[in-house]
């Protein structure tokens, strides 16, 4: 089957014991992947959390997000009334990132193998916690110096409704789930794909309780 025509909505594609999903050209989803091993990296968040605790960020024009964000790595995406960077030290604390750690690197590393992307360096992680009503509009994640990088994306937590639009705004939107463990990889073709979160459903998660997280690992700088 060609990868460009399959998606999810019509087919999975099984490789071995894990579901492979094409979502787009270069990009996949790997359903459960980070499933075994949820409650580590769930604590390994936590302590990036207790020392750059998450907040709330005004974007230009004036509007706060309603998703609550922090960062770990090298670098770390910031907002404000001004736009959209990234920075090497946390704007509340003056300090640096906490590093990225090594259980969450190397998930980062070997998913975005998977998906054909050998090498990825990840020195941003970028974590977004939902709770229900918190969306994402459609945008493009091109504050990224380096395009050649894919984007790998974790979520945890609450299921949500992803939508992957086109390379212009008003392209049609297709929408599907991300659930807890899931693993998102895309570059090449469709690194700069319009992409957002309908807002989150009410729920309650045995491991999260009414929280979705998701972890976006990319190479910045
Ligand atoms: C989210 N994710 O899933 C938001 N961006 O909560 C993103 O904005 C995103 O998942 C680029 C690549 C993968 C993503
Ligand atoms: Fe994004």
């Amino acid at each position: 089957m060609n990868a460009k025509n399959s998606y999810p909505e019509q087919s999975g594609q099984l490789f071995g014991d894990e579901e492979r999903i094409a979502i787009a050209d270069s990009a996949w989803l790997f359903r459960g992947y980070a499933l075994e091993q949820a409650s580590e990296i769930v604590e390994a968040v936590r302590s990036v959390l207790r020392q750059a605790p998450l907040r709330q960020m005004q974007v230009p024009g004036g509007h706060w997000m309603s998703v609550r964000t922090s960062s770990c790595g090298a670098l770390g995406w910031v907002s404000d009334s001004r736009g959209y960077r990234y920075a090497s030290e946390d704007p509340l604390s003056g300090r640096d990132w906490p590093a990225i750690p090594p259980l969450l690197l190397a998930l980062a590393c070997s998913g975005a193998a998977r998906a054909g992307f050998e090498g990825f360096s990840p020195d941003a992680c970028l974590i977004n916690c939902y709770q229900p009503g918190a969306k994402m509009g459609l945008h493009q994640d091109r504050d990224e110096r380096d395009l050649g990088s894919p984007i790998v994306s974790l979520s945890l937590g609450l299921p949500a409704t992803f939508m992957f639009g086109g390379l212009k705004r008003r392209d049609p939107v297709r929408r599907f789930p991300l659930l807890h463990g899931d693993l998102m990889v895309w570059g090449g073709p469709s690194r700069l794909v319009y992409h957002g979160v309908a807002p989150l459903k009410a729920g309650e998660h045995p491991l999260m309780g009414a929280w979705r997280i998701n972890l976006t690992f990319r190479h910045a700088g």
